[in-house]
């Protein structure tokens, strides 16, 4: 007797299929619960997180994640691409017209990904190339030892300068001239001034190198002119969609018309196979509210929170790199109040206020020590919290970090945090 087309179902487990999260694997569920309840009641001040929209959550959740999709549209090596091609080639011609850039390759799965493609597309093993010193504000992938970027390339490393602490684009010219890399490598993860894309275009003019600019955390910032965009001068812009940029977490790079081809192939199938449609697709929801008005007065109030924040937090008396910010992020010595960041971030994290500790350049502690925190805005920005929330936000921050982390100084700032959570809920 053969079996009812429903019982074959259920012996394949078919029901799976439609079951939720909650019945199916309620560990996760849970887990996933705990996440959200503790994003809600944390003050986010990791400069390179963000709460995406619900919309982008739904995209990244989408059946999208079922396909295969090898090469670009119109030219796969996967049938049943039809609507995969749709939402590639609207995000690459949002991408293109947000960054105002000649070609776009949405497909990297992560900003180290985007970086790895184009130096695959450009650079061969031994090549010299010269990028930010990590310690001074720099990133892994721009020629740090413990990276590939480290590994297959000769590394030249510029700096800041120690009085100021701002880039030094005369030792930066310097070095250019002298060892004449093949590409010069510009953007930060812990530098809080504006960075002079212009100048390094003439740089890596007169030493004969390519531009690479890695715009990861101020990406929001330049596609709203907040900051002056690298798209004009750079021969590549690689960034990733998770930060200011308010998507995904994915990557995306930018480059002129003679680059494309190269690039297209670098990226698949030289370092990726199949792209994330999925998160394709939640990256062309996020460029689409990129384009907005109100996407641009988000960017601004980011600007406005952490100039805010900067110096409140100077005025309860701790040093701050630089002096102060031009754009989403700034650096906290701590240890100029005898704090190490490994501490500051322990004790800051017990009250539910998320930093991570961070080298300050020429710093004297180690690494996973590190003499000062990262701190940036914008994630609270996101959830609505203004200038007068910015100088509360510096006062339970010096509080639990003047007591050391003491029991009752950490309840009363937890409970400080909490009621400025409540006011400002993420998803409702
Ligand atoms: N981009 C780094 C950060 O800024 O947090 C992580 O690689």
């Amino acid at each position: 007797m053969s079996m009812t087309k429903e019982a074959h179902r259920a012996a394949m487990g078919h029901e799976f299929l439609d079951r939720g999260l909650n019945e199916v694997d309620p560990e996760i569920a849970e887990a996933i619960q705990t996440e959200t309840i503790r994003q809600n009641d944390t003050l986010e001040l990791i400069a390179s997180e963000n709460h995406v929209s619900r919309a982008v959550l739904t995209a990244m959740g989408s059946v999208f994640t079922n396909k295969y999709a090898e090469g670009y549209p119109g030219k796969r090596y996967y049938g049943g691409c039809g609507p995969t091609d749709i939402v590639e080639n609207i995000a690459i011609e949002r991408a293109k017209r947000l960054f105002g850039a000649e070609h776009a390759n949405v497909q990297p799965h992560s900003g180290s990904q985007a970086n790895m493609s184009v130096y695959f597309a450009m650079l061969k093993p031994g090549d010299t190339i010269m990028g930010m010193d990590l310690s001074h504000g720099g990133h892994l992938t721009h020629g740090h030892p413990l990276s590939y970027s480290g590994r297959d390339f000769k590394v030249v490393a510029y700096h800041v300068r120690k009085d100021d602490e701002l880039i030094d684009y005369d030792e930066m010219e310097q070095l250019a001239l002298e060892h004449k890399p093949r590409m010069i490598i510009c953007g930060a993860s812990a530098y809080s001034r504006i960075i002079d894309f212009k100048r390094i275009r003439e740089i890596a003019d007169r030493s004969g190198s390519l531009m690479m600019a890695d715009i990861a955390h101020i990406a929001g910032l330049v596609v709203t002119g907040n900051h002056p965009s690298p798209v004009p001068h750079a021969d590549f812009v690689t960034t990733t969609t998770h930060k200011t940029l308010r998507g995904p977490r994915s990557g995306l790079i930018l480059c002129k018309e003679q680059y494309a081809k190269d690039l297209d192939r670098a990226v698949f199938p030289g370092v990726q196979g199949g792209p994330l449609v999925h998160i394709i697709a939640a990256k062309a929801v996020a460029f689409n509210e990129a384009l907005t008005p109100e996407f641009k007065e988000y960017q601004t109030q980011i600007v406005r929170n952490a100039k805010a924040l900067a110096q409140a937090v100077a005025d309860t008396g701790f040093r701050i790199v630089s002096g102060g910010t031009d754009n989403h992020v700034f650096m906290t010595d701590v240890f100029s109040k005898g704090i190490t960041g490994k501490d500051a971030q322990n004790i800051l994290e017990a009250s539910n206020i998320t930093v991570n500790k961070n080298t300050i350049p020429f710093d004297t502690q180690k690494p996973m020590v590190a003499s000062g925190v990262r701190i940036g805005t914008p994630a609270v920005t996101t959830r609505g919290l203004r200038e007068p929330e910015m100088k509360k936000i510096a006062q339970l921050i010096a509080r639990v970090l003047d007591a050391k982390g003491d029991a009752a100084a950490a309840i009363e700032v937890k409970k400080g945090v909490k009621e400025l959570c409540d006011q400002f809920p993420i998803y409702h």
